[in-house]
């Protein structure tokens, strides 16, 4: 396949825009009035996703029939849930939070050093996509591959905070663990063999990325998104969402559902290619689908003042 090798117009931050002091945003980044936020009746309501504690997996036959049972009508329901007690250290999670909040306010010179370019984004990016003239997202990110072993370049990991590195590679490290139990779980709802899913994602040598958004403040939120509506391409992420801010928003029928995130929970989106497989595996389907190659991406996120969702 030709990629190409680089952006089709000069890359600005939306940092930089936001930090600017600018009142009205550029036109690149507003949304078709369709297309803009939704703040109807759903997004304001209680509703939540399913919030499940994974500590019943080990808690006896009955309970972890229980917890399993969980987490599959939130697969088949929502497609997104919450995980409590996973066993990814909690203060692992708030220093990932907070190395990379560091990272994004670092002097700009210092973070263009890692520029990523549409080659493989590895990098700090500000679009995604090459479409010249396309309407562009209200945020800046991170993207880094940690899995397998031989896709992972540490020059492109940030050196500064000095912390970084060690951080993201445990916390990484953990949530891959975290990934583990969830595909065994998943394995062992759809009748497969407990160790079937993590086996096609690669086994040993199963794909890891890890993706920091960052939503500066934004001075027209109406009117643009910090990221727009998508499903996620690989086989499972856990969002590290923001103490302070909520923002991400899950569609349920009609409507969308602001999730609020509970303490030092992952937010679990399956993504598109176990979707498949459990369209493949469980009763309610009986198409089948080839699939060739599948990753599990870990997303991080380190925003501080989304006033875009
Ligand atoms: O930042 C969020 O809350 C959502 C992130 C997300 O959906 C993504 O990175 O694919």
């Amino acid at each position: 396949m030709n990629c190409p090798r680089d952006w089709p117009e000069p890359i600005i931050r939306v940092q930089s825009l936001s930090d600017s002091g600018i009142t009205a945003i550029p036109d690149r980044y507003v949304k078709a009035p369709s297309a803009r936020p939704s703040f109807d009746s759903t997004t304001h309501s209680d509703a939540n996703i399913p919030i499940i504690d994974l500590g019943g997996l080990n808690g006896g036959d009955n309970l972890e029939s229980i917890t399993l049972n969980k987490v599959h009508d939130a697969c088949l329901e929502w497609g997104f849930f919450q995980v409590v007690n996973h066993g990814v250290s909690p203060d692992l999670m708030d220093r990932a939070r907070e190395v990379w909040r560091e990272f994004f306010h670092q002097p700009m010179e210092v973070k263009q050093v890692y520029g990523n370019s549409p080659n493989t984004y590895e990098g700090y990016g500000s679009r995604l996509g090459v479409d010249k003239g396309a309407i562009l997202d209200w945020s800046d990110y991170y993207f880094l591959h940690y899995l397998p072993y031989s896709s992972r370049d540490y020059n492109k990991w940030p050196a500064l905070p000095t912390s970084l590195r060690e951080v993201i590679d445990e916390y990484s490290k953990q949530v891959v663990r975290l990934g583990g139990v969830l595909l065994k779980a998943l394995s062992i709802n759809l009748g497969l063999n407990e160790k079937f899913l993590q086996n096609a994602f690669g086994g040993d040598d199963i794909g890891a990325c890890l993706r920091v958004n960052f939503y500066p403040k934004c001075p027209q939120p109406d009117l643009t998104l910090g990221l727009s509506p998508h499903s996620d391409p690989g086989g499972m992420t856990f969002l590290l969402p923001d103490h302070n801010v909520s923002g991400l928003q899950v569609r349920k029928n009609d409507g969308w559902i602001t999730v609020k995130p509970a303490p030092h929970a992952f937010i679990v989106n399956i993504g598109d290619q176990i979707q498949v497989f459990t369209l493949i595996f469980s009763h309610f389907s009986s198409d089948y689908i080839l699939i060739s190659s599948i990753n599990i991406y870990i997303k991080g996120h380190a925003t501080h003042t989304s006033e875009c969702s």
